[in-house]
């Protein structure tokens, strides 16, 4: 009984909540993203986004509400809908695609443009760091032209949902945000 009323409070002091967009243009690896961080799961077979989807997902006393939105054309007119009132956004990029990066940095300049969204914090995330030629964070920071968003705090990262690397970091950036 008093452990039950102890945890309780525990829980009303403690426990945090955050919203993250997670966007990007389509076969970026958003959903595998959220896979790997809800489950640890990477799977090669996956089905584009058709919309969005809602991901739950609890680390240590922090829960996530992942919002994984389409990365097709059609669906790109969503995106600021989802990222509005959100504690971050996460920018999804295939850094081994390097002809996508221009109509990457397009799309991710006209989102951060919209006045709604000034301020939140976002954390680009080059996936797919276990192929060959993936670009490094630097050249993924010179062409997503990131050093030109002055109005909040930007991060980027080298990561890989097939071989989890750099998760970890990702992880605590997002905790941060919580
Ligand atoms: N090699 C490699 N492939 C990956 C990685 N992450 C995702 N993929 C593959 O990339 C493809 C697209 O992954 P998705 O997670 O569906 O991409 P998405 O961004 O959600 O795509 P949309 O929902 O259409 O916007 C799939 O075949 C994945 O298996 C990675 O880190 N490395
Ligand atoms: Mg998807």
């Amino acid at each position: 009984m008093f452990t039950a009323l102890l945890n309780w409070l525990r829980s009303l002091l403690w426990n945090k909540q955050a919203d993250i967009a997670l966007i990007g243009l389509q076969n970026s690896g958003k959903t595998s993203l959220v896979n790997v961080l809800a489950a640890g799961e990477f799977s090669s077979s996956m089905i584009p986004t058709v919309g969005f989807n809602l991901r739950k997902v609890t680390k240590g006393n922090v829960t996530f509400k992942l919002w994984d939105i389409g990365g097709q054309p059609r669906f790109r007119s969503m995106w600021e809908r989802y990222c509005r009132g959100v504690n971050a956004i996460g920018y999804i990029v295939d850094s081994a695609d390097k002809d996508s990066f221009p109509a990457a940095k397009a799309e991710l300049h006209a989102l951060l443009e919209k006045p709604e969204l000034h301020g939140i914090p976002v954390l680009v995330l080059g996936n797919k760091n276990d192929l060959d030629n993936h670009a490094k964070v630097d050249e993924l920071i010179a062409a997503l032209g990131l050093a030109s968003i002055t109005n909040r705090e930007v991060s980027c990262y080298s990561v890989s949902a097939k071989s989890q690397r750099n998760i970890d970091l990702t992880l605590n950036w997002l905790l941060k945000r919580a």
